[in-house]
C-alpha cells in the first residue's frame, strides 16, 4: 500500500521526483494538494485556568479551551479552514500558526488579528500541505506560550494510510507562574529543593500538558499498528523526542530512534509496531528528563 505523503517524507518524495535535483518551487510542488472545497470550523476559547501539571503542581495557565495544550485541530490537505478566537480571559490573544496560507493580516501577530479581552477574531486559512504543525499565541513575544497557549493542528493528507495516530505537543513551564509547586520528592534519588517540584528545574518540561510518567497520559499501541507519531515543539528550550526499542527512518534519510526538536519545529513519522513492552518515551536532555519530560508507550501483543 502507498503511504501517505507527510511532510516528513519530503526527502523521499524528493527522490522520487526527477525535478528535485534543485529544490521545487513550494506553489506546484509534488507537496501540494488541490483544494477539497470543504470547510472545517473550530473555536477556540482563550481562558485563563489553574491547570495541573502532577500531582498539587497547579500552574497559573493561559489556555485555549481550558487545557494545555489546546485542542487538537485537525483537517485534510485542501481543506479551508476557519477558527473563531473567542477572548474571555483579561489579557491579549491570538492564534499563529505554521505551513497553512493566509492573509498577513491574520498571521496573529499583525493588530488586527489580535483579540483584546473581550473581543472576537477569526481567521481563514488554506492548508494546502499535509503534516502536523504548532498553533500557538502570538500577541506578545512569548508570555502566551509560557503561559500554555499552546497545540497542534494536523493536516491529514487525502491519501494517508490508517494508523495508529500520537499527538505530543512538547513545551516547557515557567516556575515563577506555578500557584502551587510543592515539594515532591523525586522516587529515585530523593532530591527536594523547598517548594520544588521533584528537585529545582529552570523550568517544568512538559509532554501533552503534564511533567513526569505518574501524570503524563502513557501512549499506547498495539504490535501490528502502523504507528505514526505527530511531534511539535512548542516551548522555551529545545527538546529531543526518543522512544525506546523502535526506530524509524527520518525525513533525511537517516535510521533514528531520537529526533531534535528546536522550539517551533515539528515531525512526522511512522513505524510498524514491532515491540511488545512498556518503553520509556523521553526528552533526552538529562536536566529535562529530571525536569518531567518522561512518560512510557505501553505496546500490546
Ligand atoms: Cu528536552
Amino acid at each position: 500500500m502507498r503511504r501517505a505523503i507527510t511532510l516528513a517524507a519530503v526527502p523521499m518524495v524528493c527522490a522520487l521526483t526527477p525535478a528535485c535535483t534543485s529544490p521545487a518551487p513550494v506553489g506546484d510542488g509534488p507537496l501540494r494538494y488541490p483544494a477539497t472545497g470543504n470547510t472545517r470550523t473550530f473555536e477556540l476559547r482563550v481562558q485563563d485556568v489553574r491547570w495541573e501539571v502532577g500531582p498539587g503542581a497547579v500552574y497559573d495557565a493561559w489556555t485555549y479551551n481550558g487545557a494545555i495544550p489546546g485542542p487538537t485541530l485537525e483537517a485534510t490537505a485542501g481543506d479551508r479552514i476557519v477558527v473563531t478566537l473567542i477572548n474571555e480571559s483579561d489579557h491579549a490573544a491570538s492564534v499563529h500558526t505554521h505551513l497553512v496560507e493566509f492573509a498577513q493580516a491574520q498571521d496573529g501577530a499583525d493588530p488586527a488579528s489580535i483579540a483584546e479581552p473581550g473581543e472576537t477574531v477569526t481567521y481563514e486559512w488554506f492548508a494546502p500541505y499535509a503534516g502536523t504543525v504548532p498553533y500557538h499565541d502570538h500577541a506578545d513575544e512569548g508570555e502566551g506560550v509560557a503561559r500554555g497557549l499552546t497545540g497542534a493542528l494536523v493536516i491529514h493528507a487525502p491519501d494517508e494510510v490508517p494508523a495508529n495516530e500520537h499527538v505530543v505537543v512538547l513545551s516547557d513551564l515557567e516556575p515563577r507562574n506555578f500557584l502551587q509547586l510543592p515539594g515532591v520528592a523525586d522516587p529515585v534519588t530523593g532530591m527536594l529543593g523547598p517548594g520544588e517540584y521533584r528537585g529545582p528545574h529552570q523550568y517544568l518540561h512538559i509532554m501533552n500538558g503534564h511533567a513526569y510518567e505518574d501524570a503524563i497520559p502513557p501512549f499506547s499501541g498495539r504490535v501490528g499498528d502502523l504507528s505514526r507519531w505527530r511531534v511539535v515543539s512548542i516551548g522555551i528550550q529545545a527538546h529531543t523526542f526518543h522512544i525506546h526499542g523502535h526506530r524509524w527512518v527520518d525525513a533525511d534519510g537517516t535510521l533514528t530512534d531520537n529526533i531534535q526538536l528546536a522550539p517551533g519545529t515539528y515531525r512526522t513519522f511512522e513505524f510498524e509496531e514491532d515491540r511488545e513492552g512498556d518503553w520509556l518515551v523521553h526528552c533526552h536532555f538529562p536536566e529535562h528528563m529530571e525536569g518531567g519530560m518522561m512518560t512510557r508507550y505501553r505496546v500490546t501483543p
